[in-house]
């Protein structure tokens, strides 16, 4: 059932989608009105006995993930979490991901996606701008403890929304997510839940300041990855192989896990982002699909030489998230034997894949298509008036999977988005007749290093905290390995003073932030270069690089 007030802004706290275009959306088809809790409830029925996820050694029918789901359900609700509430989860590829999330969603609680690496500062801003009343970890992972980190979010009286700290493993002083298990559970249905509601928050890449969180409901999600799977010709003997976090867009549902469970398949989750581990899964579980991100390939290509391994079954290799070099492109599918989708996604929504049947040359030179027909494109000029196709400009888009503003952030709303609801990407792109873009630049304040995103300012703030640094700007320069590296230009107090990579790595790490956000190179200046209105001018500062 659709009501009247789906097809209004939905609430104060995210603008959704006008009237006319939520119709249009679900008269095309593309919104299907059916929850993402509910939906495993179907794939239940109709895929039963079939494999839906592999974890190690552990397996779940599409019937057991309903059930255990269930199970989970019952737990959480005891605990006390409604529909509605936030909940921070930051766990690795572990079937607990999955598990945890559609309970979740079953529920009506919102999940907010963390990633792996984040640390204290990007947690605290999580679970304070999303309000979350849990958070949910592994006891380690890769070395780290999440116990120690849930608190730390707390010890300096941040997070006091936080009620719950939900440990998959070894809970310590913490609830364990075992432990809220309630076998033979009743199956969990909650009718005041609509597919047209808010079903998860995504972070984003930002531009400036703090991430904002990006609003998707359960209709545009699913329909995200449906049109992935439609674009990777997906099926029921489809295996995917999850290698990247399973908390990325990308890898959750572009096509990724929903986009295979939708249709199915069966999921297999990559312990660790290793080609070894990769290759030998592959192999073991006759994966048809994957996804990784440039910095990845040419370890595939070390590791193939080095271990020819049988990637027989591998029909589509994925590549997305940074820009794939052409010359590294036109190298996959000789060395890998695999064919190449580049993919060009945000998660705000808008994807590009390159299409299976596409020519050579646009697979190996563009980032893809739009994958819906009605995903609206723009390529602008800085008056915002369009391009010729050809030319560079900023992408502006609109479309059934793309917000049309991010969670309780209407000033940055009223900047990041045209009158009329196209979401600004800051990336330049080129669009060719044929509709395929490739990614030429962007002209957000953003670095992408290999697929992770650091926003400048965010880093900028941190460093300016520093005694010794009066002036700090991160650009990303060139780099072989990872497209861009983050390098700090820095204006010291003292002129003697002269701060390392690890001395500002340890820093940044003290004051809680990911580490994959810390500059990789510092360099030293007497005075910033200014724009005419004041700013610092970071084109200058990279440009400066070239002269050394
Ligand atoms: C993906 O999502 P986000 O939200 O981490 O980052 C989005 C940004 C884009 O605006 C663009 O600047 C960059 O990442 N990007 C690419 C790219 N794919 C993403 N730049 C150049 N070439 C590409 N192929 O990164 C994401 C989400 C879903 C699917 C794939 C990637």
């Amino acid at each position: 059932m659709v009501s009247d007030t789906m097809e209004e802004p939905m609430t104060q706290e995210w603008p959704g989608w006008p009237a006319q275009d939520a119709r249009r959306y679900r008269d095309k088809g593309y919104w299907e009105g059916r929850t993402l809790g509910g939906r495993l409830r179907d794939w239940a029925a109709l895929y039963a006995e079939r494999t839906a996820v592999v974890d190690g050694d552990r397996r779940w029918t599409y019937a057991e993930l309903d059930r255990h789901v269930d199970a989970l359900v019952a737990g959480l609700l005891r605990l006390g979490l409604e529909r509605g509430d936030r909940v921070v989860v930051q766990l690795p590829n572990v079937a607990e991901f999955v598990h945890v999330w559609f309970a979740l969603l079953r529920i009506g609680a919102i999940p907010v996606h963390a990633l792996p690496g984040h640390r204290r500062a990007e947690i605290v801003h999580l679970v304070e701008a999303s309000e979350a009343v849990a958070y949910i970890v592994p006891d380690r992972y890769q070395r780290f403890d999440y116990r120690a980190l849930a608190a730390d979010i707390r010890a300096d009286g941040d997070c006091a929304c936080l009620a719950h700290v939900i440990v998959a493993g070894e809970a310590g002083p913490y609830t364990s997510l075992t432990d809220l298990v309630v076998p033979d559970a009743p199956a969990h249905e909650d009718p005041a839940i609509e597919a047209g509601d808010l079903a998860i928050l995504l972070l984003s890449g930002g531009t400036t300041g703090a991430p904002k969180l990006i609003p998707r409901t359960h209709d545009d999600y699913a329909y995200n990855a449906r049109a992935g799977a439609e674009a990777c010709a997906l099926d029921a003997d489809s295996v995917y192989l999850a290698i990247l976090p399973i908390a990325f867009n990308f890898t959750l549902a572009c096509p990724g896990v929903l986009g295979t469970l939708l249709v199915g398949g069966t999921v297999v989750l990559a312990p660790s982002p290793s080609p070894v581990t990769a290759f030998t899964l592959i192999a073991r579980e006759r994966v048809t699909i994957t996804a990784i991100n440039p910095p990845l390939v040419p370890h595939w290509f070390d590791e193939y030489a080095a271990s020819a391994p049988d990637l027989s079954s591998l029909r589509i290799l994925q590549v997305g998230s940074a820009r794939l070099a052409d010359d590294v492109a036109r190298r996959v599918e000789p060395t890998l034997g695999v064919r190449l989708q580049q993919v060009f996604g945000m998660a705000e929504g808008l994807l590009n894949y390159t299409r299976l049947d596409d020519p050579r040359a646009l697979i190996t030179t563009t980032q893809g298509r739009p994958s819906s027909p009605d995903d609206e494109i723009r390529v602008v000029d800085e008056s915002g008036a369009p391009v010729p196709d050809g030319q560079p400009g900023e992408l502006l888009t609109r479309g059934p999977y793309t917000l049309r503003g991010y969670y309780r952030a209407p000033e940055h709303n009223a900047v990041a988005f045209t009158a009329d609801g196209f979401y600004r990407t800051g990336d330049l792109v080129r669009r060719l007749p044929s509709g395929h873009l490739i990614v030429v630049g962007r002209v957000k304040d953003q670095i992408n290093r290999g697929g992770e995103k650091i926003v400048a300012t965010e880093v900028e703030g941190h460093l300016l905290a520093h005694p010794d640094i009066s002036a700090a700007a991160l650009v990303g320069l060139a780099d072989e390995q990872w497209g861009e590296r983050p390098v700090a230009f820095l204006v010291y107090r003292d002129a003697d003073t002269s701060l390392t990579v690890r001395a500002l790595a340890a820093f940044l790490g003290e004051r809680g932030l990911a580490a994959y956000k810390a500059p990789q190179e510092v360099i030293a200046v007497r005075a910033m270069p200014l724009t005419p209105v004041g700013k610092i001018d970071k084109k200058a500062l990279v440009a400066s690089t070239t002269r050394r």
